[in-house]
């Protein structure tokens, strides 16, 4: 059994995907098969019920130079980010002369709003090419993994932290041990540490299996953070649910006693326990979902092919990566996906091979239906592609469950 990366208890695997690629390795077609593989496995820890993955990818196959995901591919997530980052300049950054660092600063979607506040801010990334367009916005970026010797760094030519601040990257990190080294060393004594990620209990609500890959070591939940925290020495004291990504949670940490813990903490605890998210029988039925959205999805493609419909897929998220390769979904069902980070168009996605193309190639014409792998901004891709349904377009979603509207 192995071994769970935050308290060392067992953890009990509950879906084996086999052999996959790195989720955001958009190859050339000259660099096609060169994708770094590993066995991507889910278990969850029988003693502080992190969910975590059974094999570590290695940080730089993941996150590097040529790193293309960018935040501000969003209008949401822009408005999102920038609505905390204002609550934030009203709260915790009020003081004299606040300081905040972002864990996973990526393209500066966050701190931008800080940077015009004239706040002092900090963004730390490895991912080079994002950094360069925070940078170009004026935000201030460290190119480096965040970990203890970095954050010691940093305490050290800027200060304490009042605030720092994660969104969607804690989760990415096997080595949480260092980060909380990290955020020892650097937050202020009366400091939060801040994170936000999907939410656990809305992946198992939504059978939303995509939500794991090579990225995602880790997938949170209320009980899980409140355990991690205590493991490294600090405290949950508030929670937050959050509708983005298709169900987010906000926590918020601070060192024992410095902040009065939340009384809603205590109901999505409640509420984890009523979900069963530390029961194996609730991984069992996950378990069960996956095969069937897999099965359910192979068939409606094949139909549609038969019947000599035409289908594209939209959005080349990181989490398709587990549904095409994991389902086995080839360009013969699927031609090729629009998406509108540059960085991926005119490439081929990881393991299936299937050319990305710009937005403009989905009205051109328009398909029959539309494989919608982004399917966490549902609502902000439809407004937008209205002209699809109006011209008798239809959508094909696998969240909750395969169906067509
Ligand atoms: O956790 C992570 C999240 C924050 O972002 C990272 N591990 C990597 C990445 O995951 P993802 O790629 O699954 O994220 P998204 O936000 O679901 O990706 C959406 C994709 O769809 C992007 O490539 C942009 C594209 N897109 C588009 O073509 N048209 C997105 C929108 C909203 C659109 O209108
Ligand atoms: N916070 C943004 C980006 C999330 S994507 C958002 O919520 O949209 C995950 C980001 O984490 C990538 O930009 C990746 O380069 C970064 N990352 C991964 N490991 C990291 C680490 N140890 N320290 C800092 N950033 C890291
Ligand atoms: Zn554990």
């Amino acid at each position: 059994m192995a071994k769970c990366r935050i308290c060392g208890g067992a953890v009990d695997e509950f879906f084996d995907f086999g052999r996959q690629p790195v989720s955001d390795s958009f190859v050339t077609p000259e660099t096609a098969g060169s994708e770094f593989y590993f066995r991507l496995a889910a278990g969850v820890c029988t003693n502080c019920t992190m969910v975590q993955l059974l094999e570590e990818v290695p940080r730089e196959q993941m996150f590097h130079e040529d790193y293309p995901y960018r935040s501000s591919g969003s209008s949401v997530m822009h408005r999102h980010f920038e609505a905390f980052a204002h609550r934030l300049l009203e709260t915790d950054l009020a003081g004299d002369d606040p300081f905040i660092v972002e864990i996973g600063s990526n393209d500066g979607t966050m701190l931008k709003t800080v940077q015009k506040a004239g706040v002092r801010h900090l963004g730390v990334d490895p991912s080079a090419q994002v950094g360069d367009f925070a940078r170009a916005d004026g935000v201030r970026v460290r190119t480096a993994f965040f970990e203890d010797a970095t954050a010691r760094e940093i305490a050290a030519s800027d200060g304490p932290a009042d605030v720092i601040f994660s969104a969607n990257t804690t989760s990415h990190i096997p080595y949480m041990d260092s980060i909380f080294r990290g955020v020892d060393a650097l937050l202020a004594s009366d400091g939060v540490l801040v994170l936000e990620d999907r939410y656990l209990g809305s992946i198992m609500e939504q059978n939303a299996f995509d939500q794991i890959y090579d990225e995602h070591f880790y997938l949170f939940s209320v009980s899980s953070v409140r355990a991690m925290a205590q493991t490294f020495g600090f405290e949950l004291v508030d929670v937050e649910p959050l509708t983005v990504h298709g169900g987010s949670m906000r926590y918020t940490i601070a060192r024992p006693g410095k902040r009065s813990p939340s009384t809603t903490m205590t109901e999505l605890l409640a509420r984890e326990r009523a979900q069963g998210l530390a029961s194996p029988q609730t991984y069992q039925r996950f378990a069960a979902g996956v095969r069937r959205s897999c099965g359910e999805l192979m068939d409606l493609l094949k139909d549609l092919r038969a019947q000599g419909r035409t289908v594209v897929g939209y959005g080349a998220t990181a989490k398709s990566a587990t549904v095409i390769n994991y389902c086995g979904i080839g360009p013969e069902l699927v031609p090729f996906i629009c998406d509108s980070t540059e960085a991926k168009q005119g490439r081929l996605t990881p393991g299936s091979h299937i050319p990305v193309r710009p937005p403009a190639a989905f009205s051109e014409p328009y398909p029959d239906y539309a494989l919608l792998f982004a399917w966490n901004h549902v609502e902000e891709i439809m407004a937008k592609e209205q002209g699809f349904r109006d011209a008798g377009g239809k959508w094909i979603l696998y969240v909750p469950e395969v169906h067509v509207v």
